[in-house]
């Protein structure tokens, strides 16, 4: 694969859900070895150490139940210009943090992509489609809020402007297995890519993954990637808050990343929802760089396998 220069952007964020220990994410990623896992493949690695969230002051949520308002207004401030700063350089990869994080990266990355003229997308891996909006959300909690903020929903008053609106048919959610009421009623009404379990079962995980890059290569578009842990089964990643049964297989989880790097259309990715707290002996963190790893080149053989005679 071609080199590419990587960018790790530390995003310590904490304040998306209640239960603490993603602000441990970044430094999991970095023991785990990432910077030296991207490094063994030829490409050329920066880490720009861990960002902090920009203090504002925000008005008091219409939802009371809305958890640090601020606090995610902040976060999203400072990544959406780090994304932006990053990108004409280099691949940004941003080490979370729980998925908040994305409604900076991925409206930085929209608006960089923008600047290019060129479309952009953005694949979600998740077992949830974080479509909801502050207005909509049950829980209060702002992880489940991305998607609906940079879809340019309503209700995202307190946020800063959006740069460059993400097309919600430029949306592919793979892993699906946990939607609320408000978000199915959007989602089925919407024309967001849907990749729930079921289809992933019936078809398998590359069919649906391919047509939407032969989507993303016939625009020219760049692609943003959020990789959720628990995208991933909980028996073999155990380490996120949110966890839910049934998640993707270690080999579905690379066959995704593999297909992706052969595509060679992804240019940002975030790595979001880990919780090095409830990890067992760095067993999701090294995962997850194994993940990226398969995302940048690494391979067992390269395609097509020829079996020697
Ligand atoms: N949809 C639920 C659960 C959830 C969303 N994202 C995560 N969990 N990680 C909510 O709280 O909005
Ligand atoms: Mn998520
Ligand atoms: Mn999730």
């Amino acid at each position: 694969m071609t080199q590419k220069h990587c960018i790790l952007i530390g995003a310590p964020v904490d304040c998306g859900k209640r239960r603490r220990g993603c602000l441990m994410g970044p430094d999991a990623y970095r023991t785990a070895g990432i910077a030296e896992a991207i490094t063994e493949l030829g490409h050329t690695v920066e880490d720009l150490g861990n960002l902090a969230p920009r203090q504002v002051d925000v008005p008091a949520p219409k939802n009371d139940k809305v958890h640090k308002l601020a606090e995610n207004v902040g976060w999203t401030l400072t990544l959406m210009e780090a994304a932006q700063e990053a990108a004409p350089r280099g691949m940004p990869i941003f080490m979370g943090g729980d998925h908040a994080l994305a409604s900076g990266t991925v409206a930085g990355m929209a608006a960089h992509a923008a600047k290019e003229g060129r479309p952009f997308f953005a694949l979600w891996l998740d077992a949830h489609s974080d479509i909801h909006t502050p207005d909509t959300t049950d829980s209060g909690n702002l992880h489940g809020t991305p998607v609906g903020y940079v879809t340019g929903r309503d209700g995202f008053d307190a946020y800063p402007p959006l740069p460059a609106k993400v097309e919600s048919r430029n949306i592919c959610m793979v892993g699906l297995r946990s939607v609320d009421a408000p978000e199915h009623a959007i989602l089925v009404d919407g024309d967001v890519e849907l990749v729930d379990m079921r289809r992933i079962d019936e078809e398998g995980i590359s069919a649906p993954l391919q047509a939407f890059l032969d989507r993303v290569e016939a625009e020219n578009g760049m692609l943003h990637v959020s990789l959720d842990v628990d995208f991933l089964d909980p028996s073999i990643a155990p380490a996120v808050g949110t966890t839910v049964p049934g998640g993707a297989t270690v080999r579905e989880g690379h066959l995704v990343m593999e297909i992706l790097s052969d595509s060679g259309l992804v240019t940002s990715l975030d790595l979001v929802e880990l919780n090095p707290f409830l990890d067992d002996r760095g067993k999701t963190a090294n995962l997850m760089v194994d993940l990226t790893a398969s995302l940048l080149g690494r391979r067992v053989f390269d395609r097509p396998t020829r079996s020697k005679k």
